[in-house]
């Protein structure tokens, strides 16, 4: 599957599209209706650029059909439900037949190689078990491939060190900016996070940057890959890298049909464009999903790659449209400040942006961690000249890679919470200080 010749993978998409469309058609009232409305039936798909035709889906059609209205199956084939955590109001909720756990497994073993996994490995999985699809989503993975899967959740970083040492195993795999916090942790229980059994990571379920990557690389010795998915669709899995190009996530075509839209206009953009990804399921049956618009920014390419893949390319995520800050005019993802604070040798890799509010402008406040040994040099002085002088080599280096200016905080050594699953990078503080002013 991962090498089909083009024409046969358009095929096979073509076909799968095609039942797709029968199947929401026939078993689903919330797409009756919307395909009603456009005056289309599954009959006019008789191309793959039809789909154009179809309706998009969005999150709040999860949840105005809370929990069970989008399933197209009964409910005594559903064998597994899973929810995003919601911060507010009710969850999405979305549920797998069998066979739909058994091809989410299929592509995270296939994702599990792309990574440089094989047969025999210890897999240590420290995504979250639970309602996120990330834990599960890996497990089952890593099972299929016939690897040995650790399903030691996040959390409890002590005891990881401690297993991770005891177990050796050649994989592991969870948010970057978890797998940073378990780095700090071997280093102060005195164990060198490059003398470990690790040999790769597969990291994702959060932006990333390549400074990043290049970080993870150096402080545990592997080669880390970003691998790409969201429940709505299936969990973890839809896409990955491969360690011999590290170039790009592969996007498991035989069972997504992926599309790169003007999230304004809703039109597709050119090939190499960014844009919003919008996702049909191919294969899906409980939880059929037509065009869902992710809300994730990056772009697509058909070029060939080294390792012999011939399924289209993603890059990395460059940031959600919901997460863009704007200030004064000038669009800001928190990965583009990420990717420039990492080159900093005095921080540490954690950091938050706070956003405020003065008036009618928004501001950015960024905030720092200096390492243990900058602290003991300027003996725990943060206004010390030296960290004046960092503030203005950062807030420069930002000025000329992000075109905007942001104040910088300096905070102690462990001060900033530390990850143990998907990272709180932005802090809003918008609406508390209209609430204060008022
Ligand atoms: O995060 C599924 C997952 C688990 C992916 C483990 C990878 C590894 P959700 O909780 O539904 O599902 O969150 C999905 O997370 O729309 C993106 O905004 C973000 N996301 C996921 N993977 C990446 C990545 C899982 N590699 C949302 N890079 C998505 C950047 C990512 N963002």
């Amino acid at each position: 599957m991962e090498t089909l010749s083009r024409p046969e993978m358009e095929a096979l998409q073509l076909e799968r599209l095609q039942e797709t469309a029968e199947k929401v058609y026939k078993h689903v009232n919330f797409y009756k209706q919307k395909f009603e409305e456009l005056g289309v039936t599954p009959k006019d798909i008789k191309s793959l650029d039809d789909i154009s035709k179809l309706p998009f889906t969005i999150k709040g059609d999860l949840r105005d059909n809370y929990p069970f209205g989008l399933f197209a199956v009964s409910q005594d084939e559903i064998v597994r439900l899973h929810a995003s955590s919601g911060t507010s109001g009710k969850p999405t909720v979305v549920g797998y037949t069998r066979n739909d756990i058994d091809n989410w497994a299929e592509v995270v073993a296939r994702a599990v190689v792309s990574a440089g996994g094989r047969k025999g490995d210890i897999f240590h999985n420290t995504y979250g078990y639970g309602l996120f699809t990330g834990g599960i989503g890996v497990h089952y993975g890593v099972e299929k491939l016939g690897a040995a899967v650790v399903p030691i959740s996040g959390g409890n970083t002590e005891r990881q060190v401690m297993l991770i040492d005891d177990f050796k195993p050649r994989g592991i795999s969870g948010t970057p900016s978890y797998i940073m916090t378990v780095a700090e942790k071997m280093k102060d229980m005195g164990i060198n996070p490059r003398e470990t059994s690790i040999e790769y990571g597969i990291f994702g379920a959060e932006p990333w940057s390549e400074e990043m990557r290049h970080r993870l690389e150096e402080t545990f010795d592997l080669k880390a890959v970003d691998i790409y998915g969201l429940s709505e669709i299936i969990g973890p899995g839809v896409s990955i890298e491969c360690h011999e190009a590290q170039d790009g996530l592969h996007i498991q075509e035989d069972h997504f049909y992926v599309e790169v839209i003007d999230p304004k206009t809703l039109e597709a953009v050119a090939e190499g464009e960014e844009g919003e990804l919008v996702i049909t399921s191919l294969t899906k049956e409980a939880f059929p999903v037509i065009r869902y618009r992710t809300g994730d920014i990056a772009s697509i390419t058909r070029e060939k790659c080294k390792c012999g893949r011939t399924t289209t390319r993603m890059s990395r995520i460059k940031g959600r449209t919901d997460d863009m800050i704007i200030l004064r005019g000038v669009n800001v993802f928190p990965s583009e400040i990420e990717r420039v604070l990492l080159q900093v040798e005095d921080l540490v890799p954690n950091y938050q942006i706070h956003r405020l509010q003065k008036g009618t402008m928004e501001s950015v406040e960024l905030h720092v961690e200096i390492t243990n040994e900058l602290y003991n040099e300027i003996s725990g002085d943060l206004v010390h000249p030296k960290i004046q002088k960092l503030s203005k080599e950062i807030v420069k280096a930002i000025s000329s890679n992000c075109l905007v200016s942001m104040g910088v905080i300096f905070n102690k050594p462990n001060t900033l919470p530390k990850s143990e699953g998907k990272a709180i990078r932005i802090i809003d503080l918008r609406e508390k200080k209209v609430l204060v002013e008022a």
